[in-house]
């Protein structure tokens, strides 16, 4: 499918040009977990993508034009719509394309995932199934994902350690075929912080060969 690992593209870079038919971009970052959620959702739903990687330390001059402020990531389609922020972006995916659904068809479990990712960003609640959204991977699962893939890299794992249910949400989701697709390998992860924090514009390459 999509290129995850290619290069970024940076100041005095060309514009990829338009998208062709039947393909959706995400401008992205291998390392962000916003872009990390979106780029669930189009492997979830099996959606055939290009991805674009962008060098947020020194961004192609053209990618305003994307989104007002540079950020990532946002999708564009073949006629030329852009859609940023992520869980906007990931909401348009499961509307706009068939397959899974991954957004609950019923309003009141639509609007308890959405409360659920609200609390995840003051204190996160937790229930009696295997994923938050019941017994199946939904789109509050994918939303989730990326921070607590994280957890190891910032050395942090230990919080789930008296998190049993939590715990064994995270053995879950290691099953599922898009997460482990996009799984990042902790050592390139550390080598990405490390350059990062230093301002290194070549962070956002870091462990690509060529
Ligand atoms: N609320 C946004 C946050 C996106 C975001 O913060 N992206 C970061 C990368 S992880 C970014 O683009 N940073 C570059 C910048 O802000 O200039 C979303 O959910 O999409």
């Amino acid at each position: 499918m999509a290129n995850e690992a290619s290069k970024t593209l940076g100041k005095g870079s060309v514009y990829p040009g338009p998208v062709p038919e039947g393909l959706i971009r995400i401008y992205s970052m291998r390392f962000c977990p916003y872009a990390h959620r979106t780029r669930l959702i189009l492997r979830a739903k099996g959606i055939r993508h290009e991805v674009i990687n962008i060098n947020l330390r020194n961004k192609p001059e053209w990618y305003y034009t994307k989104h007002p402020f540079g950020q990532i990531p946002v999708l564009e389609n073949s006629k030329c719509q852009l859609i940023y922020e992520s869980v906007i972006a990931c909401e348009y995916l499961d509307d706009a394309y068939p397959g899974k659904k991954l957004c609950p068809y019923d309003p009141y479990e639509r609007a308890r995932q959405k409360m659920l990712l609200d609390l995840f960003y003051k204190i996160l609640g937790y229930q009696n199934t295997i994923f938050f959204g019941g017994d199946c991977i939904s789109m509050i699962d994918y939303l989730f994902w990326p921070w607590f893939e994280r957890l190891d890299v910032y050395g942090i794992a230990d919080c789930v350690t008296h998190t049993p249910a939590l715990r064994l949400w995270i053995e879950a989701m290691k099953q599922d075929p898009a997460v482990c697709a996009l799984l990042i390998d902790k050592n390139i992860f550390l080598g990405f912080l490390n350059l990062y924090f230093q301002n290194d514009p070549g962070a956002f390459d870091y462990g690509l060969s060529c």
